[in-house]
């Protein structure tokens, strides 16, 4: 197990768009563990490979109460289901220390595969279906950021890039 070091906005790397994982082997299923861990230890509700630096389509779960019911999705695709729409206050471990809301789809139906390589499909609404959606995103590229004014973006983009030339 390690702990993997989480970009921060506005790195151009959380950028790239994550490629299909094409086979899941021993390397997949270390970086599946090695983000459930890193996301744990930073107080997260969910982590994507991107965040991390690696481009593949994986991203991690754990919106439970007691963190002790971690979700793997493998090459995710995710369908919405209805016309609702729900406000969350958002956060991103690539953001640290911004809450901005953002409006999603509430019901989701999210397909991908497990560490077996199997398929499989569940519904989600609620903090899931809002975690889910923010990693998704990450997988192509975007961040919670990029729904907020063009002013408020800036400002967190100008006080992220002076805490870091501020830290060692
Ligand atoms: O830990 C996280 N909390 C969170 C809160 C509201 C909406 C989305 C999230 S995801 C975030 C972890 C993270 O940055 N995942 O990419
Ligand atoms: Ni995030």
């Amino acid at each position: 197990m390690a702990l993997l070091k989480i970009l921060i906005f506005p790195d151009q790397r959380l950028r790239t768009v994550a490629k299909d994982v094409l086979d899941i082997n021993e390397e997949i299923k270390t970086l599946c563990n090695d983000l459930l861990e890193t996301m744990y230890e930073g107080k997260g509700i969910g982590l994507s490979a991107t965040q991390v630096n690696i481009h593949k389509r994986i991203l991690v779960v754990d919106v439970s109460e007691e963190k002790d019911s971690p979700m793997i999705f493998i090459n995710p695709s995710v369908e919405v289901l209805g016309q609702e729409e729900k406000t969350y206050g958002e956060g991103c471990l690539s953001v640290p220390g911004f809450f901005e809301e953002v409006s999603r789809p509430a019901k989701i139906k999210i397909t991908a595969l497990n560490l077996g390589g199997e398929e499989f499909s569940i519904e989600a609404e609620d903090l899931l279906a809002v975690a889910v959606q923010h990693e998704m995103d990450h997988l192509d590229g975007k961040i919670f950021v990029d729904f907020l004014s063009n002013l408020k973006r800036q400002r967190i983009k100008q006080k992220l890039i002076k805490i870091s030339r501020t830290a060692v």
